[in-house]
């Protein structure tokens, strides 16, 4: 079966009942305010409740781990999704910013246990930036919130799942 780049073949489904966090970072925002849209459409499509999704925004990307730490630990997220945009002609501290960004929100989801999608544009010009953050289901907003709700799904799934001869005290 063929299927887009989110690994599915129809719409977005299975988000009722889950929280989400979306932080976007407001550098680039004329970008990042589109991922964020974009993620906004894809929980709504999915079925997620408009109290059920809160958004917050950062400075900058080199923000975005702090803050997705901090909301995850507040416990009452099923997922958080990450959106920022580092454009590499802009700063000579590309290399670094994208770096701790993505390391810091794989530590930040390992360290708390919830699940956090990496959103962040990564790119060698404002184009190719554009160009990721369109009106359709390619914007890596849309993309990181479809998985952000495949994976609050499955830690739920694993969460409730006790193997087998697993004694209950
Ligand atoms: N932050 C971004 O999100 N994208 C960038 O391209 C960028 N550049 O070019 O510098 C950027 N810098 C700010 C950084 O993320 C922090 O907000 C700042 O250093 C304060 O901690």
């Amino acid at each position: 079966m063929r299927t887009d780049n989110l690994g599915t073949a129809g719409p977005l489904s299975g988000a009722t009942g889950h929280r989400f966090a979306i932080v976007f970072s407001r550098f680039n925002d004329a970008i990042t305010e589109s991922l964020r849209d974009g993620a906004q459409r894809a929980l709504e499509e999915a079925g997620a409740r408009p109290a059920d999704v809160e958004v917050v925004s950062v400075p900058g990307a080199f923000e975005l781990p702090q803050a997705a730490r901090s909301l995850a630990e507040t416990g009452q997220f099923d997922a958080i999704i990450c959106l920022g945009c580092v454009i590499r002609g802009a700063t000579p501290h590309f290399e670094y910013i994208s770096a701790s960004v993505a390391h810091g929100i794989q530590d930040a989801s390992g360290g708390t246990g919830v699940p956090m999608s990496f959103g962040v544009l990564t790119t060698d010009s404002w184009e190719q930036a554009e160009e990721r953050a369109g009106g359709g289901r390619d914007n890596k907003g849309f993309e990181a919130a479809a998985a952000a709700i495949e994976m609050a799904r499955l830690f739920r799934r694993l969460h409730q799942t006790r193997p087998a001869g697993f004694a209950s005290s």
